[in-house]
């Protein structure tokens, strides 16, 4: 950083050799993006204007220390100069460049007025490694080209230059073959258990579209067949590319399928190669992925013609015959000018010989890859997989599971220790990796990517030693800038406050405690229902409550309000903190919210395992409370979750009683429950039935478990759960 400013205003011209075509595109790019954001029109010229007009230099060089991304950039306040030594480089110059102006210089479709200035700098950059790249799952759902285009704009936004798409699974296949158009007809779409037909895919003329839109963004769209597992869409249409014949449909179910390719037959590699043919034609990427992952042998164990094969090419095994497979295949690839990518599961039977690994069940594999000599990319999914959670899952949305908040991505090394100087040279580089069975928006996609692929970003272009967690932080905040201005649907996850109450039985008060997911945080809550603000109680130790109140949270840095409020409402009511005392004790499952889980003022969240639920495995639900001493009773209410896809159901009917005595009950109402078994999305429901008011001393509530899961359900015949998570006495 030197003193002083260059202003960009009217007049300012950028000078390059545009003769050089990428550079034409970088300075046509740079151009029409600061004219969109700032109404400013650049003069682009061959030579420096005589006289004292503002230039931008964008300049060739030969410097060995920039490699073929880097670049050089030198802001003074009468010229820009940025030098590299390939158009790579200067297209970071220029994403630099952007980050060093106000973050509206990003609301390309909003011309703001504003002061244009870039700080004088001297900078030399380069990325610490050659693919940094993210994997977008489009079969599981299908994302549309506009939101595919949007993620490369910030690809490039974030240096980064690899989008992997994931085209083909069990699922869906997402991408037009002109041979095989059933394909498109039939594997491309899919009937999910509520009878509505989802998918879609990208025709050659998309395709055609957005390799072009990432080229002019340095991004290579890499793309995944996958094979020999994770094919059951193919094989919906095409069943005799399989070991029985099908018939099979488009899978709706998640997880890993048994039916595969056939390896014994030849015509499921005349399918492949002419599949591959066409994808080699439409990709200009140098790598095509195979997938490769997760192949269950149990069908080439009971086919005939793949025991054959292993017969016929003196394998010892299906793991051989999976090497066989991928082998053939690479040599296709290899004589069509292409390099092989696979998952590791490829290192099982032998690597094929110029095979690339890509990493995921931890590192070991990429490492033995590094030691036979083949290139590795990185991507555990203890550091990569964007569909794991990246905050508390109480309040997150339904992900896979896992646990991946951004701080955690942020320390990921993609080089690991083990690995000599050499063998390190074989690490490209390092993937996020967004599978998108939970995932079916847009919005939602963005919110699993963003921010965590910052911290991706920062891992892959920076040096190891330069990396620094709080200063990445504050840059952070910026960036959230820049997102707001993009209309990027990031999560403010790391905002987020961990609510932690606990219920002292005999005292009949909560203590609470507050923990921010960052220690950078600054914690301010209320208790009188208002939102908190810069003015409101800064949160120091654990807080008492003991009566119903409405506590709000929400975290500042520097005394600027960030992220969300978080809201948790204390129920105070007659049978709090007593004891439950049940026919059928709870299941051994989902024990986190504990005996007084019933009775302990809070209700639960959409999320089963939040710890405030409590589920019954297979039985009725039969409680009955004794309050103590007759009390005066005008409500009772009890709340149910459904969530099918975790085997929860409501009750079919819930029945009300009290006592006087604990012997007779008296019966108050029974519930029956309406909501559909087949409902797919999370329900929570209360069922409530009001008393005369007079004193009694016990309450019962009784509710019947449907059993086991239903014929159409995943589980059909398996004990089906009951959750509830309050019964509340008013
Ligand atoms: C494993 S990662 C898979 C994917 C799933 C993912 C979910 C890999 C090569 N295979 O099919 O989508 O887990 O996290």
């Amino acid at each position: 950083r030197r003193t002083g400013y260059f202003y960009l205003a009217k007049g300012t011209s950028v000078v390059a050799d545009t003769t050089d075509s990428l550079i034409g595109q970088v300075v046509d790019y740079f151009a029409r993006h600061v004219q969109q954001a700032t109404g400013i029109p650049l003069h682009i010229l061959e030579e420096p204007p005589n006289g004292e007009q503002k230039v931008i230099l964008f300049k060739k060089t030969t410097d060995e220390t920039l490699g073929e991304e880097g670049y050089r950039l030198t802001v003074r306040s009468t010229q820009i100069l940025l030098k590299a030594n390939r158009p790579a480089g200067l297209f970071y110059g220029v994403q630099t460049l952007f980050q060093l102006l106000p973050s509206e210089i990003f609301a390309i479709n909003d011309p703001q007025n504003g002061s244009w200035r870039v700080p004088c700098v001297t900078i030399l950059d380069k990325p610490r490694y050659p693919w940094r790249g993210l994997m977008l799952d489009v079969s599981r759902h299908f994302f549309p080209k506009e939101f595919v285009k949007k993620q490369i704009d910030y690809l490039a936004m974030h240096k980064m230059n690899r989008l992997h798409l994931h085209l083909t699974d069990d699922q869906g296949w997402r991408i037009e073959i002109k041979k095989y158009p059933k394909l498109t007809q039939i594997s491309s779409w899919r009937r999910e258990a509520d009878g509505r037909i989802t998918g879609g895919y990208y025709t050659q003329d998309d395709i055609r579209e957005l390799v072009a839109y990432a080229q002019s963004r340095f991004v290579t769209i890499v793309p995944e067949i996958e094979m020999p597992g994770h094919c059951q869409a193919a094989l919906a249409a095409y069943p005799q590319l399989s070991c029985t014949g099908g018939p099979f449909h488009v899978a709706t179910e998640w997880g890993v399928h048994k039916d595969v390719y056939c390896a014994g037959n030849d015509s499921t590699f005349a399918f492949l190669e002419n599949v591959l043919s066409e994808v080699i034609r439409l990709f200009p990427s140098p790598y095509i992925h195979v997938g490769g992952d997760e192949v269950p042998k149990d069908r080439w164990k009971a086919c005939s013609k793949c025991q054959a094969r292993i017969q016929a090419e003196g394998l010892k095994d299906e793991a051989e015959l999976q090497s066989y497979f991928i082998r053939r295949i690479e040599k296709f690839l290899n004589a069509h000018g292409k390099r092989l990518i696979g998952w590791d599961e490829i290192l099982e039977g032998g690597l094929a010989p110029n095979a690339i690994v890509m990493s995921w069940r931890g590192i070991q594999g990429g490492i033995a890859a590094a030691k036979q000599q083949h290139d590795v990319v990185m991507t555990p999914t203890s550091s990569c997989y964007f569909d794991y959670y990246q905050g508390d899952p109480k309040t997150e949305p339904l992900a896979i599971g896992g646990n991946l908040p951004i701080e955690k991505v942020y320390q990921f090394d993609p080089t690991p220790k083990a690995l000599s100087p050499e063998e390190a040279a074989h690490i490209l580089g390092g993937q996020a990796n967004l599978w998108t069975e939970y995932i079916a928006t847009p919005e939602h996609a963005e919110y699993m990517t963003y921010p965590r692929l910052a911290a991706m970003a920062e891992v892959l272009w920076s040096p190891k030693e330069k990396r620094n967690w709080r200063d990445f932080f504050g840059r952070l905040l910026t960036q959230f800038k820049r997102y707001d201005v993009l209309g990027i649907h990031y999560a403010r996850s790391l905002f987020a406050v961990n609510v932690k109450s606990e219920l002292e039985v005999s005292q009949k008060q909560w203590r609470v405690t507050l923990k921010p997911h960052l220690s950078e945080m600054e914690v301010r809550y209320t208790l009188d229902g208002s939102e908190p603000t810069g003015h409101s109680n800064v949160y120091k130790k654990p807080l008492v409550l003991n009566c119903t109140a409405t506590l709000k949270v929400k975290t500042f840095v520097n005394g600027q309000a960030v992220g969300s409020t978080v809201q948790r409402t204390f129920y105070r009511h007659k049978a709090l903190g007593q004891q439950v005392s049940v026919a059928f004790p709870y299941g051994p499952r989902y024990t986190a919210g504990g005996d007084f889980a019933l009775t302990d003022g809070l209700l639960g969240t959409r999320y089963f395992r939040d710890g405030r639920w409590q589920g019954y495995d297979g039985v009725d639900f039969v409680g009955t409370i004794d309050l103590g001493k007759p009390v005066s009773v005008h409500k009772i209410s009890v709340r149910f979750l459904q969530n099918i896809s975790s085997w929860i159901f409501l009750p079919t009917s819930v029945a009300f009683s009290v006592s006087e005595n604990g012997q007779q009950f008296e019966p108050i109402a029974t519930l029956k429950n309406w909501v559909s078994p087949r409902v797919n999305d999370v329900v929570v429901k209360p069922f409530t039935c009001n008393c005369s008011g007079k004193p009694v001393r016990w309450v019962r509530v009784e509710a019947k478990n449907r059993g086991v899961c239903p014929p159409w359900h995943p589980g059909a015949g398996g004990k089906a759960w009951i959750f509830l998570d309050e019964i509340r006495v008013d």
